[in-house]
């Protein structure tokens, strides 16, 4: 006999003879009766034991079980206007599968919200909890979504590797590893590969992948391994054609949650709002403006504070989530040796953030992919052209024009839940105090 979920089960079926099993929640003892609430992946069910029926010993090893143990289950469906789910399990049969120790270092059922650390160290407990396990199924689907759009816009799904020979995202959040002798260290992006991939046939490509940054500060929306969706696309013209990528992406991630998601998303209680293309683009200069005339007091280089001050300030004006703040000054963007600036204007790049719910959600744009320029703006940046030059090779026989841009996975999802920190949408998070479990 097949075991059945609990939503594979209903009144309909009475007498018929079912398998369930799953962890003990709750046992209501009243004498020789007992309900245990036995919940599973899909939900929860009654299963009222009767000691007349099951033969005393029986009877007491089932409803004596600790809390949380795994048990399996036949016994005969019936039909019950006092059950909550209108049907009750009456037990033939029965195997504790796991006695679970007492007590639990974290409660399932309990109301008590348990400090964040407690629940990360006892996160297999935690995920027990059906809101806690929501944020992943929507994790999932944010991914299932970001491919569905991709795939079918011509990009092909490519894995790079995450042991690297040189970092590209700056030498101060780099995590080294010792590699048979050697220095090499694990990836920060998959920007290198990413741009050497142009330089192929497969000229449209995305990953979603783990990358590595060693952040030396504690704070809601950093941690030292994230996901990173990367995406990058030949033969642009301009960082616009990243950005009409970019939008039309998100809205049918959104898109896609918000339909194949209904349960979790009332679950958790978010209103998830599928937002309008194109989005909202502000050159970063006029952010700037704004900012000071919301009385802002930062320099050139946007912060936290000044993310936060404009999602509000396209929320109170436009009724918008989504905001692209445009055109950075290469000053801001010389670090990111392979930004391409502008011929016009150096002093400005086509780069561009884009925020959401006043968030930094994703950076990109077009690429420098002219080797010579290229060259001088990694001199500029001090890098030893030497230790690149499997990145510079593919840069001297036939590289087009190229652009694209990462998303931060994670904070996709913090921010479409409303999470307050970025731990909460990862399973088992890693920051510069945690690696365990
Ligand atoms: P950047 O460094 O801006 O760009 O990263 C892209 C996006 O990744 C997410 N992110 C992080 N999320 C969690 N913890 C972190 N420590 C962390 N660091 C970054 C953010 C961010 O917007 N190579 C470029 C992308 C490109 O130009 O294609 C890059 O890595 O959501």
């Amino acid at each position: 006999m097949h075991r059945k979920y609990s939503n594979e089960l209903c009144p309909e079926m009475d007498g018929q003879e079912v398998r369930v099993a799953g962890w003990v929640e709750d046992v209501r003892k009243l004498g020789s009766i007992a309900f245990i609430i036995l919940r599973d992946r899909e939900g929860r069910l009654q299963v009222t034991a009767i000691k007349k029926e099951m033969g005393k010993e029986r009877f007491t090893e089932l409803i004596t079980l600790p809390r949380e143990s795994v048990v399996e289950i036949k016994g005969k469906l019936q039909k019950s206007a006092e059950a909550r789910m209108g049907f009750e399990i009456l037990p033939t049969e029965f195997k504790v599968l796991s006695k679970a120790e007492v007590p639990l270092p974290l409660g399932v059922v309990d109301k008590v919200n348990a400090e964040l650390d407690t629940r990360l160290d006892n996160r297999f407990i935690d995920l027990r909890k059906d809101e806690v396990r929501a944020i992943f199924k929507v994790k999932s689907l944010v991914c299932a979504g970001i491919r569905n759009y991709l795939l079918g816009n011509g990009f092909v799904e490519v894995h790079t590797p995450k042991i690297v020979f040189a970092g590209a995202e700056g030498g101060a959040t780099l995590f080294e590893v010792e590699y048979f002798g050697r220095k090499a260290f694990l990836a920060q992006s998959p920007q290198l590969y990413k741009q050497t991939l142009m330089a192929t046939g497969l000229d449209r490509i995305f990953e979603i992948a783990p990358a590595f940054r060693a952040e030396p500060s504690d704070t809601v929306r950093h941690l030292s391994e994230f996901i990173s969706l990367d995406v990058e696309l030949a033969y642009i013209n301009t960082s616009e054609d990243v950005m009409q990528v970019l939008e039309n992406l998100v809205a049918a991630t959104i898109e896609y949650v918000v339909k194949n998601g209904e349960k979790e998303l009332k679950l958790l209680n978010c209103e998830v709002r599928v937002p309008k293309v194109p989005f909202r683009k502000i050159p970063h200069r006029e952010c700037l403006e704004i900012l000071k005339s919301m009385g802002w007091h930062g320099g050139v280089d946007i912060d936290t504070e000044g993310e936060k001050l404009l999602g509000e300030y396209i929320m109170q004006n436009y009724g918008e989530e989504f905001l692209f703040i445009t055109e950075f000054p290469t000053e801001l963007k010389r670090g990111t040796f392979y930004a391409m600036r502008k011929d016009e204007n150096p002093e400005l790049t086509g780069y561009f953030d884009l925020d959401y719910r006043g968030q930094e959600l994703t950076s990109g744009g077009q690429r420098e992919h002219r080797y010579e320029k290229l060259k001088t703006q990694m001199l500029e940046n001090n890098l030893k052209l030497e230790a690149f030059e499997p990145y510079l090779k593919a840069f001297r026989y036939g590289m087009p024009p190229h652009g694209g841009f990462g998303l931060g996975v994670d904070r996709f999802v913090q921010k479409m839940l409303n999470l307050t920190n970025i731990r909460e949408a990862v399973l088992f998070p890693r920051d510069r105090l945690r690696v365990t479990p």
